[in-house]
């Protein structure tokens, strides 16, 4: 199916807050960046994505068009296809994404951050050159495997394992929630050794043994496909094994990348959230007056436009130190955590703005929302990174 068959007419109307001038730290391309993908999710995404939401549906083409405006893996460096950013440019791809629509984002997140980076981080040249352009470009789909059924806070307690038989690996087990899995056509997963150390492998689609079967049933991430991992004695060649780093710290520092990018992404869906809610507030007329003329209705956006500033500003902040090598878990935890919880108050409020409208698929903000719960808990739920803040703060890890 393509996306014309769940077009639905929206009008993209959407203008972003900038109250304290941040687009003057902004460089050129930053701007140009920006406004190329805004661009694309105007023409591409937010006419249709009700549509697909509705019907649960996946818009595979989606990929190809990603990998043509430099969305997959754009701090990936140009020789293998990346687009050779900065961290900046990273996030504001991911914020305009998701302010299309965070399933979107989850597609371009972790074929970036969960899929190219590992490989381009911890792969041989071999694999650099085999699998990052074929991704860059959308020719090939990716996901990452590291959340079990057993194991999702606690991915160190993994049981999936692989055994060394010689000439090749024995991979057996079963990764849950994964992003992308049913259409992947590779995918990074995270086992145990016989030594229970973690290690990632690339699974192609085709091994015998190897299945996605589909999460359904989802009220969250509508337009994003999410699967299992099933490996029932998958046979995976020696040269699959991601020989540059290995431990949990591994699928740790892919995550690092993940995180900044959904920082970014959540402040996109607040911010469409509030611009639905700016203009509603403007056109809709109760009591004679149009109801932005009513303290409450003030107070609820001034209070939306003054966490988004916010949250801007960290996130941006957060960016350049990325840039330099110097960004910690703990500080990508606090964005990604205040960004995310940000994002669903706004869009709480930004619904009872619109009254009963706001129920429906007229407006974005029940979309975000339940997408947003989806945001709230991968990659970390929101206490999780409560608690890496925790550790970091008093230096007592509250997980051990
Ligand atoms: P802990 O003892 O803290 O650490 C174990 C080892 O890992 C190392 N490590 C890191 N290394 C590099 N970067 C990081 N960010 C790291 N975090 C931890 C650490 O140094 C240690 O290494 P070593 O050599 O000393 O052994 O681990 P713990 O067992 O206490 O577990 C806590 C932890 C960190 C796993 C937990 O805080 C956590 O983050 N849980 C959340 C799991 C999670 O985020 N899963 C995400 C799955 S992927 C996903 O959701 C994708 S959704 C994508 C989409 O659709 O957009
Ligand atoms: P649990 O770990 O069972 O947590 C349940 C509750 O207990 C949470 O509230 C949690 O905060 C709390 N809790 C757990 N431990 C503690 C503690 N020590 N102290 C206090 N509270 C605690 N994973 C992947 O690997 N790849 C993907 O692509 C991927 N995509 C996803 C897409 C979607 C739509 C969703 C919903 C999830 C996805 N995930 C993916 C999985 C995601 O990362 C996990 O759902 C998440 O890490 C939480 O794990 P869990 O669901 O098993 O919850």
């Amino acid at each position: 199916m393509n996306g014309k068959m769940h077009e639905k007419s929206f009008k993209d109307y959407f203008e972003s807050p900038d109250f304290y001038q941040l687009d003057e730290l902004l460089t050129t391309e930053h701007l140009m960046v920006r406004s190329a993908i805004r661009d694309f999710v105007k023409m591409e995404i937010t006419p249709y994505v009700e549509g697909w939401a509705e019907k649960n549906h996946f818009p595979k083409e989606i990929v190809k068009k990603f990998g043509t405006i430099g969305a997959f893996g754009p701090t990936i460096p140009a020789q293998y296809g990346g687009g050779g950013m900065d961290y900046i440019s990273y996030g504001l791809i991911m914020q305009e994404i998701e302010r299309g629509d965070s399933g979107m984002r989850s597609t371009a997140s972790v074929q970036g951050s969960l899929v190219m980076y590992p490989i381009y981080s911890f792969g041989s040249e071999e694999q650099k050159n085999k699998y990052l352009p074929k991704l860059a470009s959308g020719e090939m789909l990716g996901c990452f495997g590291l959340t079990e059924p057993n194991h999702g806070s606690n991915p160190s307690g993994m049981e999936t394992k692989f055994e060394d038989k010689g000439d090749h690996y024995l991979l057996n087990g079963a990764k849950m929630w994964i992003s992308n899995a049913p259409e992947a056509d590779i995918a990074v997963v995270w086992a145990k050794n016989e030594a229970g150390r973690i290690h990632g492998l690339i699974v192609e689609r085709g091994m015998e043994g190897f299945t996605t079967p589909e999460t359904h049933g989802k009220w969250s991430l509508r337009a994003s496909c999410t699967g299992e991992l099933v490996f029932s004695d998958v046979k995976v060649p020696k040269e699959n094994i991601l020989p540059g780093k290995s431990g949990l710290g591994a699928p740790m520092k892919c995550l690092d990348s993940a995180r900044f990018g959904i920082a970014w992404g959540a402040i996109g869906a607040a911010m469409d959230c509030y611009d639905a809610a700016r203009r509603y507030s403007l056109e809709r007329i109760q009591f004679g007056k149009p109801i932005g003329s009513f303290q409450l209705i003030q107070k609820k956006l001034s209070e939306m436009l003054t966490e988004i500033t916010k949250a801007q500003f960290l996130n941006w902040r957060l960016g350049l130190l990325m840039e330099q090598g110097k960004a910690t878990t703990p500080q990508i935890s606090m964005a990604k955590r205040n960004s995310v919880e940000m994002a669903l108050k706004i869009a709480r409020e930004a619904r009872q703005i619109h009254g009963g409208m706001g129920i429906t698929g007229e407006y974005p903000m029940m979309r975000h929302m339940m997408n947003l719960e989806s945001v709230v808990t991968y990659e970390g739920t929101h206490d999780i990174h409560l608690l890496i803040l925790g550790a970091e703060i008093t230096g007592i890890n509250a997980f051990s």
